[in-house]
Order: C-alpha cells, then structure tokens, then sequence
C-alpha cells in the first residue's frame, strides 16, 4: 500500500491491521517504509505500544475527529495520552509493527509537504487468508494473491490468482498533479 499523504489531506483513524487483513494466527507484521521524512506536522504513524499483547480484535466505534478520513475508528479512552506516540522517523526508516497494534496517522498539516509511505505486509505461509479487500473480492477462504518470499509454500498444490487490482486515491493524485509541493 503507497499512502502518499498531500497537504491537508487527513490520516488513517485507529485501527489494527488484522481486522482488515485476517490472517487470525497472529502473525501479521506491516512494514512502514518511510519515503518522506514523517513529522507530527505532516502526520507521521502514531502507535500504542504493548496493545497487541490481548491479541484479539477490539470493537470499533464512530469516528467523530475530522484528523481521519474513516468513518470508524477504536475506542482508545482507556490508554494515558504517555502511553500514545508520535513516531517521528528519516526517509529511509522501515518501522515494523505488528498485525494487532493499534496505530493511526493524523491530518498533514503542512502546506507544502508530502507524507509518503509505503507499507508491506508479510504474513505465515501457514495460515490461510480469508480477505475480501473490504468487499471489492468475492469472499474466499484463502485469498491466494499472495508472493511467497522465504520458504516453501504448503499450500503450493492451490493456485496463485492475481485478482488485486491497484487503485489510487484520487484526492492524492489531484493534489500531488497540481505541484507547488516539496516532495
Ligand atoms: O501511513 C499511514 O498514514 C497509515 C498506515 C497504516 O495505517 C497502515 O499501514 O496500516
């Protein structure tokens, strides 16, 4: 996933990876490649620390801040403001963090700079995915557009689809069209 943040563009409320992509044997981890400098300002990552450890899927609830693009977000009313942090970070930073941690992005307040970030997800080959992309895929048990990048596929008697279409944001594409910006 490429999140390239415009100015004024808003972030990505409270969520867990997991919850989006099911992988439900724990071993989802996203790798957050910065590619611009991430600041408070231009709305860098913010994570909980220590709230994967439950390991199950919290509720989520409306989302009334106008920082975040989502409609829902997690209730985070149980953690101190010490225990939720900015993680400011070089282009070049990979920050890895697991499926279940809470994690959001606030609004890129800046006028002139761009927040980009490219993030992978690597999962098991053991566990299957049963992801429909938020719905964009007909509901399957193991989604099988996968790159296998170590090891050896136990699956490998199933077919690799290709049905992951790449898409863009538009209010990004717009943003980033119309220049003035110091990306
Ligand atoms: O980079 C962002 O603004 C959000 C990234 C994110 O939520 C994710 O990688 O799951």
């Amino acid at each position: 996933m490429l999140f390239v943040k415009a100015p004024g563009k808003q972030g990505q409320s409270w969520h867990q990876d997991e919850y989006f992509i099911p992988t439900r044997d724990k071993s989802l981890v996203g790798a957050w490649i910065a590619i611009d400098d991430a600041t408070v300002d231009n709305g860098c990552l913010w994570i909980i620390p220590g709230s994967h450890k439950p390991g199950s899927i919290k509720p989520r609830i409306k989302n009334n801040n106008s920082d975040y693009a989502d409609l829902e977000t997690l209730d985070i009313s149980k953690y101190s403001e010490d225990n939720i942090i900015p993680v400011e970070v070089k282009k070049g930073t990979v920050i890895f963090f697991n499926g279940y941690v809470f994690h959001s992005s606030l609004q890129n307040k800046t006028s002139n700079k761009f927040r980009t970030a490219l993030v992978n997800h690597y999962m098991s080959a053991e566990s299957m995915l049963p992801w429909d992309q938020d719905g964009k895929l007909p509901s399957t048990e193991d989604l099988r557009d996968i790159i296998m990048v170590c090891g050896a596929d136990p699956y490998a008697h199933k077919p690799i689809v290709d049905v992951n279409k790449p898409y863009l944001r538009q209010a990004s594409v717009k943003s980033k069209l119309d220049g003035n910006y110091d990306y």
